[in-house]
């Protein structure tokens, strides 16, 4: 997210002829940084191992970096679930009555013009989709992809939020029959309780016959698990890098982040992949944001996120357990990725 995320509640106007301008409302208040990362950082480096909520490695470099991962020869699930939807997408419009897509943490909303498109289709047994709703922390690209995406679909209602899914899924809009996808496995870098807690949340959003459209990184090879996130190029430790250089602009830390390694490894018990940060020295880092003083010990480690990856019937399971029953699952030919559409009980 940017520091001082501009705008305000419904910035947007509809333009001329059937060009519609994207409207942006921003939930995120303007002392977002200054406040809740203030809270996330006295309570997560606080506990052992210390640790930080993974939102705030998207400000405009961790975005734009993150965008390079995707592209990264060693990362393969944003190609897997690429191929997924262009295979289909179409199906996924006919099996759902939605009017309103809501993509949560939707970032470029790079593959999402794949689903757009078997959405729109004049010759869709619903009709076409009426409105899209991109909800992403990172003010600047979200911006970027709802003017991009209010070009390439004149007609369509694109309204996008500023807003963090883990706060303000009760803050969606409403009056159509809505799809809520959630792509890209992003679900894999919440805790379990978190899962579970977002899981219920986003249920009690949602009226009965809604539908979420779930994608899921699946467990796999683990030496093809670890490349994925120890790329040969750095990009990947760069991205988790980045999450020190966002606390030092946020709150005037003097965090020295190359005083650390990138430690990231499989945890076969929790089935993830755990990336971390490790002190290479003892050092005495001051957080003034957030009164606060961290001392650490030659070793110590931050864990800055975590990336689970999932099992068909668990994700089945864990989706019952919220109050949605499975219709269909799709995954690409490697078995490797997995795009669940459910409805809501
Ligand atoms: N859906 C895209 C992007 C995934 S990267 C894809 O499949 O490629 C994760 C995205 O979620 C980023 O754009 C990030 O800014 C956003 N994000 C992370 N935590 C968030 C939160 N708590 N609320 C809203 N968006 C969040
Ligand atoms: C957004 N999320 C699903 C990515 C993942 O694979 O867990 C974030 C990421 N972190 C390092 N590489 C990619």
């Amino acid at each position: 997210m940017s520091a001082g995320t501009g705008g305000g509640r419904g910035t947007g106007s509809s333009g001329p002829s059937d060009v519609v301008e994207p409207r942006v409302e921003v939930l995120l208040d303007p002392g977002h940084a200054g406040g809740s990362l203030v809270e996330d950082v006295r309570r997560g480096f606080g506990s052992a191992p210390r640790q930080l909520p993974p939102k705030w490695l998207y400000d405009d470099e961790g975005s734009r970096l993150f965008d390079e991962i995707t592209r990264l020869p060693e990362y393969y699930p944003t190609e897997a679930e690429r191929s997924i939807l262009a295979e289909h997408a179409e199906d996924i419009a006919a099996a759902c009555d939605a009017s309103t897509v809501v993509e949560l943490g939707s970032g470029t909303s790079d593959k999402t013009r794949t689903l757009l498109d078997a959405f729109r289709s004049p010759s869709r047994p619903g009709g076409p989709l009426r409105r899209f709703v991109p909800v992403d922390v990172s003010d600047g690209t979200l911006r970027e992809a709802a003017a991009m995406l209010s070009t390439r679909y004149p007609g369509l209602a694109v309204e996008a939020v500023v807003g963090d899914f883990t706060l303000h899924l009760g803050d969606l809009p409403r009056g159509d029959t809505r799809m809520v996808a959630f792509l890209g496995s992003t679900i894999g870098n919440f805790y379990v309780e978190e899962r579970r807690a977002f899981l219920g949340a986003l249920a009690d959003s949602l009226d009965p016959g809604e539908w979420l459209l779930l994608g899921t990184d699946l467990v796999k090879d683990v030496g093809r698990l670890v490349a994925a996130y120890d790329d040969a190029a750095g990009v990947t430790e760069r991205f988790i890098r980045n999450a020190l250089v966002v606390v030092n602009r946020e709150l005037g830390a003097d965090f020295d982040p190359g005083a650390f390694s990138y430690v990231p490894f499989w945890d076969p018990r929790m089935e993830r992949i755990d990336m971390r940060l490790r002190a290479e020295e003892p050092q005495v880092v001051t957080v003034p944001g957030a009164d606060l003083v961290v001392e650490l010990a030659t070793g110590e480690e931050i864990r800055l996120e975590i990336s689970t990856k999932f099992r068909r019937e668990g994700i089945r399971a864990e989706l019952a357990d919220a109050g949605f029953t499975v219709t269909d699952t799709w995954t690409d030919a490697a078995g490797d990725f997995a795009l669940t559409l459910a409805r809501r009980d």
